[in-house]
C-alpha cells in the first residue's frame, strides 16, 4: 500500500498529551484534482505534507464514477491543470470531452510526473479532527486507528463525493443487483440480456442510459424530474488540433484564469426579450449546436435572472426534444415544465433523447406514478410492479457539504462543524469557517465551485491557500481564523447575489433540496470566479482582511 515517504514526512507516532510541535505541517484530505495540486504546492514551500485518501487509489471523482458513459462535460483542454506549461505540452487529449478512464490516466500521470504518490496514504478515511486552541494544532484521527498532529488541514474532499444513499423504502430488500453510478464496480458489469431499471436522470443518468441501452435487454428509466440535455458533439481530437491547442496554451491559460467561470468566451450583453423570435431561435440553435454545456447560457444575459427570458430557451429545448423523440407522449414526459432552464445543472448528452426511440427503452413518469417502494424483484410504482434484474441508482450526492460534515470536526470551544452548519454552511470566502482555524476548504460551499470550471476554481483556491500558509510561516504566525463579522457579511453577500437569480427557488442539489432534512441554502457563489478571485486577492493584500492571524502561545 503506498504510504508516506520516510524521507519527506516524519513517521507518525502516538502524540503525547499536549504536542506543541506538529508531526506534519499539513494534512490534505482527498487525492483528487484538488488534493494532488495542494500537495504539489505545499511541498514546493518545503512543508511536510500528507494526503489521506479513503479510496484505494488517487483520482477522486474520476476514480469512483466509472459508470458506462462517464465523461467530463467541460472540454478536455479547459478541464486540466494550468500550473505546468511542460505538462500542457506533453499531454495529448484524445477527445473533445475526455472519458473517465482518460481523465484518470491524466491524474495518474500528474501524480507520477511530480512524484506525488510518496506522500499519499490510500485506503484511509479521516474520521475526526479536533482543534487545540492553545497550540494551534489539529489532531487528525483516521479509521485505521492513526492519530496525527498537524498545523494546517486542507479539505480537498470534493463537491460530489458523499454519495446520496437511495432514500426509497425497501431498497435493501432487492434481490437483484443494485449499482450506484458513483460506486460502479472497477471490473465493469455485463448487462447483456438483463432487465435494467435506472432511477435518476441527472447528468450521471443522462450519460449512462444510452450505453446501458446498448447492452441491456430492456431499460426502464424512473424519472422524477426531466432534465435539459444538450448534444455534446463529442469527437476525437486530431493531431493538428492538439498541435494548435499546444501552441495557444500559454495565452489560453491566462484567459481562463481571468474568465467569469473558467471557460473563455465573450459574455452576452443583450436581454433575450430584446430579440425577436427569429433572432432568438437562431441564437439558441447556434448554442445547441456548439456542443458546449453553457452554449445556451452564452446567448443572452438574463436567462438565469428573468423568468420570461428563461422560458424562451426552455421552450426551445422542449421543441428539440419533440423533434428527436418520435413518440409524442414520451417526448412530453421527457420535457421539463415549470423548471427554469439552467437552475438545475444542464447535461451534455450523446444520444440521450434518441435512446427513447428504441423499442426496449421506456420512461416511467414518477410525477404521475411515484415509486411506492423497492421489492425483492424490482420497483413498485403507484401504477404497477416492474420486475428487473438490475437497479442502477443514478440518484446523486449530498453535494457541496456532505463530505465535510461527514468528518467529526471539532473547532474552538468544542463546537462541531455539524452543529455550526445545522442551518447551512457558514464561512468567509468559502475558505475558512470562523471557529475552525487553519482548516481550509478547496471549492467548498459558498465559493464559485460547481458554477465554474472546477479545475480553474481548484487552482485559484489552492494557490490562495498556499500563499496564505507561506505568509503565516514567514511572519511567525501559527493561526488564521475567519472573523465572525466577515463571515456574516460573506454569507449575506452570497445569499443576496443568489437571490437576484432564478436559482434559489428551485429544489435542486444547488440548494440542498435533494437530501431529506438538509437545510435549504443556495450553496455556491453566483458572482463569478473572476470577481471571487479579486475578492480573495484583495483580502490577502490587505493583510488578510476578514481574518485574524495569531502568533504561537509562547510569543503571545
Ligand atoms: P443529480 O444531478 O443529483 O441527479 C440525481 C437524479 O436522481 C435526479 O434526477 C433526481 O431527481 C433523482 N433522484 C434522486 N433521488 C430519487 C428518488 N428517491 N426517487 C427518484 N429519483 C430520485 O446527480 P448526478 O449524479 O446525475 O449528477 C451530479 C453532478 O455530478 C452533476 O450535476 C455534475 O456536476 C457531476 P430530482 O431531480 O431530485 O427530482
Amino acid at each position: 500500500m503506498p504510504s508516506v515517504h520516510p524521507t519527506q514526512t516524519p513517521t507518525p507516532t502516538q502524540p503525547s498529551a499536549r504536542p506543541t510541535v506538529p508531526q506534519l505541517d499539513a494534512v490534505v484530505v482527498g487525492a483528487g484534482f484538488s488534493g494532488l495540486y495542494q500537495l504539489y504546492r505545499l511541498r514546493e514551500l518545503g512543508l511536510s505534507v500528507r494526503v489521506i485518501e479513503a479510496c484505494d487509489d488517487i483520482g477522486g471523482t474520476w476514480h469512483r464514477n466509472r459508470y458506462p458513459g462517464a465523461r467530463c462535460d467541460v472540454e478536455s483542454a479547459s478541464y486540466s491543470y494550468s500550473f505546468s506549461p511542460d505538462l500542457d505540452q506533453e499531454w495529448e487529449w484524445s477527445e473533445r470531452y475526455a472519458t473517465q478512464p482518460e481523465l484518470l490516466r491524466y491524474l495518474h500521470h500528474v501524480a507520477d510526473r511530480f512524484g506525488l504518490r510518496a506522500d499519499i496514504t490510500l485506503r484511509t478515511r479521516v474520521t475526526r479532527a479536533v482543534y487545540d486552541e492553545d497550540d494551534h494544532l489539529w489532531q487528525i484521527v483516521t479509521d485505521t486507528g492513526e492519530t496525527l498532529t498537524t498545523r494546517f488541514v486542507v479539505l480537498a474532499t470534493g463537491c460530489m463525493s458523499a454519495v446520496k444513499e437511495p432514500d426509497i423504502p425497501g431498497a435493501a430488500a432487492f434481490e437483484g443487483r443494485a449499482l450506484h453510478t458513483a460506486d460502479w464496480p472497477h471490473e465493469g458489469v455485463d448487462l447483456t440480456g438483463k432487465r435494467v431499471a435506472v432511477i435518476g436522470t441527472g447528468c450521471s443518468g443522462v450519460q449512462a442510459i444510452p450505453l446501458l441501452a446498448e447492452q441491456a435487454a430492456a431499460v426502464t428509466v424512473f424519472q422524477r424530474t426531466p432534465v435539459y440535455a444538450l448534444p455534446a458533439h463529442n469527437r476525437p481530437l486530431s493531431a493538428e488540433e492538439n498541435a494548435e491547442l499546444k501552441a495557444r496554451y500559454p495565452q489560453f491559460r491566462i484567459a481562463q484564469r481571468q474568465s467569469r467561470g473558467g471557460t473563455v468566451f465573450e459574455p452576452p450583453t443583450r436581454s433575450a426579450l430584446e430579440a425577436d423570435d427569429a433572432e432568438r431561435t437562431a441564437a439558441y440553435a447556434a448554442g445547441w449546436e456548439s456542443g458546449l454545456l453553457s452554449g445556451l447560457l452564452r446567448t443572452y444575459n438574463d436567462i438565469l435572472v428573468d423568468a420570461a427570458a428563461n422560458e424562451t430557451v426552455a421552450e426551445f429545448v422542449r421543441s428539440k426534444i419533440r423533434t428527436i423523440v418520435t413518440d409524442p407522449g414520451t417526448a412530453e414526459t421527457l420535457s421539463p415544465r415549470g423548471l427554469p432552464y439552467g437552475t438545475k445543472r444542464p447535461c451534455l448528452d450523446t444520444g440521450y433523447y434518441a435512446t427513447y426511440n428504441k423499442p426496449h427503452v421506456s420512461v416511467v413518469d414518477l410525477s404521475k406514478t411515484p415509486i411506492v417502494g423497492i421489492t425483492p424483484s424490482g420497483i413498485s410504482t403507484s401504477e404497477r410492479d416492474h420486475t428487473v434484474d438490475v437497479i442502477v441508482f443514478a440518484t446523486g450526492f449530498d453535494a457541496m457539504t456532505g463530505s465535510q460534515v461527514a468528518i467529526d470536526i471539532v473547532g474552538k470551544g468544542g463546537t462541531t462543524l455539524q452543529e455550526k452548519w445545522a442551518e447551512g454552511p457558514r464561512n468567509h470566502l468559502g475558505l475558512l469557517s470562523s471557529g475552525f482555524p487553519n482548516l481550509f476548504t478547496v471549492i467548498g460551499p459558498l465559493s464559485p465551485s460547481v458554477l465554474s470550471n472546477a479545475v480553474v476554481a481548484i487552482e485559484q483556491h489552492v494557490e490562495w491557500i498556499t500563499d496564505c500558509i507561506a505568509h503565516l510561516r514567514e511572519s511567525d504566525l501559527t493561526e488564521i481564523d475567519a472573523t465572525a463579522e466577515a463571515e456574516e457579511e460573506w454569507c449575506a453577500h452570497v445569499a443576496e447575489l443568489a437571490g437576484l437569480t432564478l436559482y434559489p427557488a428551485v429544489a435542486s442539489w444547488y440548494t440542498g433540496a435533494n437530501v431529506p432534512g438538509k437545510p435549504r441554502v443556495f450553496l455556491a457563489y453566483t458572482g463569478g470566479l473572476d470577481r471571487y478571485r479579486a475578492r480573495c486577492d484583495a483580502a490577502a493584500l490587505d493583510g488578510y482582511r476578514g481574518f485574524t492571524l495569531a502568533p504561537p502561545s509562547d510569543a503571545r
